[in-house]
């Protein structure tokens, strides 16, 4: 797991390190420059305004009292800071009824039908019966998609032709869910636009149809959101989090990417908890989040060993 997310950072660990590198060891006119640089900086690798502020604050304080201005040092109390802006994932969602439920949702091409596939694998993994219910049914080849995924990670899935009502066959999951006594049900759903009113609605209905099956159900609200999307992602957490009751981030592609910063700025500044990463296109490519993991493998240099550990 450790090794796949330092591996799955590995462009936004090289973009900060050599960004950082390249700021101390320049010929910044005074301290003061070189904290702004530091900010700017920061902010450009999408780690967020607040948290960028509140970084440059520390650095600024931390020098003021006489703290090292360059080299390891710097590093190790930049990485204790971004630990301790980012809050630590809340304890296993609300109890609620058997099977414990899972909601996915996001905009198209976020990753929800991959991360349903590695959450499947993920869940039986730890020896849970697992089924997923393909509420997709706006595209047609939606359903094979997830299809394969259920194949590789050897559970049941649940489906109804494309053009079906999604709600529908949320329901069909959770009967199937309570018949064959599965102890975990992920529901995939439709890309859709936080603006999209109409699309919003029927996400809705399928929270209700879910509800009245199974009570408490879906415990989790899974948000899945693209991390190389930049902020664009921080702005689609706030949109959905206030109408779908969002219960957790899923941030996936960060290995793709080279702005991996905004897990940081999602873990600051929302109250809603990092769960998941998704860290490559294979069914393993899903880590839970842990900040001090985290936190360690984005400012690691390889084979150094952790000031945090
Ligand atoms: N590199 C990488 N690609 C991913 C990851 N998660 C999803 N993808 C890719 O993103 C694309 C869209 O994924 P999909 O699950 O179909 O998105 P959906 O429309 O939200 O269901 C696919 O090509 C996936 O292979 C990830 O963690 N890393
Ligand atoms: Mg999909």
């Amino acid at each position: 797991m450790l090794s796949r997310l330092r591996a799955g950072l590995r462009r936004t660990r090289d973009s900060l390190l050599s960004g950082i590198g390249r700021i101390l060891s320049g010929r910044a006119d005074s301290e003061e420059v070189m904290i702004d640089q530091m900010e700017e900086f920061l902010l450009s690798a999408d780690v967020g305004v607040s948290t960028s502020e509140k970084l440059a604050q520390k650095l600024r304080t931390h020098l003021r009292e006489g703290g090292a201005g360059a080299g390891p040092d710097l590093l190790a109390l930049m990485k204790k800071e971004i630990l301790d802006v980012m809050k630590r994932p809340l304890a296993e969602s609300a109890p609620g009824g058997r099977p414990h439920v899972t909601l996915v949702v996001g905009v198209n091409g976020s990753g929800k039908t991959t991360t349903v596939g590695k959450l499947a694998k993920y869940y039986a993994d730890r020896g849970e019966k697992v089924l997923i219910a393909c509420s997709d049914t706006f595209r047609a080849a939606a359903g094979e998609q997830l299809e394969v995924w259920a194949k590789r990670a050897g559970v049941d899935i649940v489906r109804q032709k494309s053009g079906a009502d999604a709600a529908s066959v949320a329901y069909d999951g959770a009967e199937a869910g309570l018949a064959r006594a599965a102890s975990v049900v992920l529901v995939d759903t439709a890309g859709r636009l936080h603006t999209k009113v109409n699309l919003m609605e029927e996400l809705k209905k399928i929270r209700k149809v879910l509800a009245r099956k199974i009570e408490g159900s879906p415990q989790e609200v899974l948000l899945v959101l693209d991390a190389s999307t930049g902020q664009n992602a921080l702005i689609q957490a706030r949109e959905f989090g206030s109408c779908m009751g969002v219960t957790g981030i899923a941030l996936t592609k960060l290995d793709g990417t080279a702005k991996g910063g905004v897990v940081v700025a999602i873990a600051s500044e929302l109250d809603i908890p990092v769960k998941f990463l998704g860290v490559g296109e294979s069914l393993e490519d899903l880590v839970e989040f842990d900040p001090i993991e985290f936190a360690d493998a984005l400012l690691s240099e390889e084979n150094s060993p952790s000031p945090l550990s």
